[in-house]
């Protein structure tokens, strides 16, 4: 049996899968399970009876990686606590569009996001979502107020909608893929590069 020997350590398992466990959070009704389940079974399903906490386990291929992915809905209550920290490679942190709420909610949560950031050997990967792309008439939060969230976190944005694309869903968990690949890569071979702020440039890995 061949051997998974990488310069990179123990990265993948020796059933040449990688690990990729996403958080996915947000106040209730911002699309969590919409999102969700749009990626995991392709299809946009109106109203979700299930409410509570719930962990998805999802096989994909993403540019050349077998990837054992997880996805952790964490349910109605938005949520980042040291447990979830430990546990994730990577965030979504979604609010909606036509809800000006559930975007103070995310700022709220900044603080914890910060120290999520600081405390990790391996940085994590953020994305900030603003779900309900398709509901243009009822938009209560601006494109730049989104924007501006996730500049300051110094993560990407999207807009996006679960009810009218699929694709851009996929496009989305793959983009958050490669940035914790980026980021678990980087950990050993660009301290010098984190240590002058171009953690986030894409090029310093060689694979
Ligand atoms: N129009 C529209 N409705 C959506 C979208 N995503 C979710 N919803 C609706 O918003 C409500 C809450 O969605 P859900 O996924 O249960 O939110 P959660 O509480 O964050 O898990 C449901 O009625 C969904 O059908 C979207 O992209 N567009
Ligand atoms: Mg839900």
């Amino acid at each position: 049996m061949m051997t998974n020997a990488s310069p990179f350590g123990r990265r993948k398992k020796s059933t040449g899968q990688t690990d990729f466990k996403v958080v996915i959070t947000g106040i209730r009704g911002v699309g969590k399970t919409a999102i969700t389940v749009r990626y995991l079974t392709k299809r946009f399903i109106g109203e979700y009876g299930q409410e509570t906490e719930c962990r998805y386990h999802h096989q994909a291929k993403i540019d050349n990686d077998l990837v054992s992915m997880e996805i952790l809905d964490v349910g109605p209550e938005i949520s980042i606590n040291d447990e979830l920290v430990a546990w994730a490679d990577a965030i979504l942190l979604v609010y909606s569009i036509t809800d000006p709420k559930s975007m103070r909610a995310l700022h709220d949560l900044r603080p914890k996001l910060d120290e999520a950031r600081s405390g990790k050997s391996t940085p994590l990967a953020f994305m900030v979502l603003g779900n309900k792309s398709d509901l243009m008439h009822a938009r209560k939060v601006f494109t730049k107020e989104g924007e501006k969230f996730a500049k300051d976190l110094g993560c990407s944005y999207l807009e996006i909608s679960a009810a009218d694309s699929y694709q851009q869903i996929v496009d989305l968990f793959h983009e958050l893929y490669r940035e914790a690949k980026m980021y678990k890569l980087g950990t050993k071979s660009s301290l010098l590069g984190r240590m002058f702020g171009h953690a986030r440039e894409k090029k310093t890995m060689t694979l």
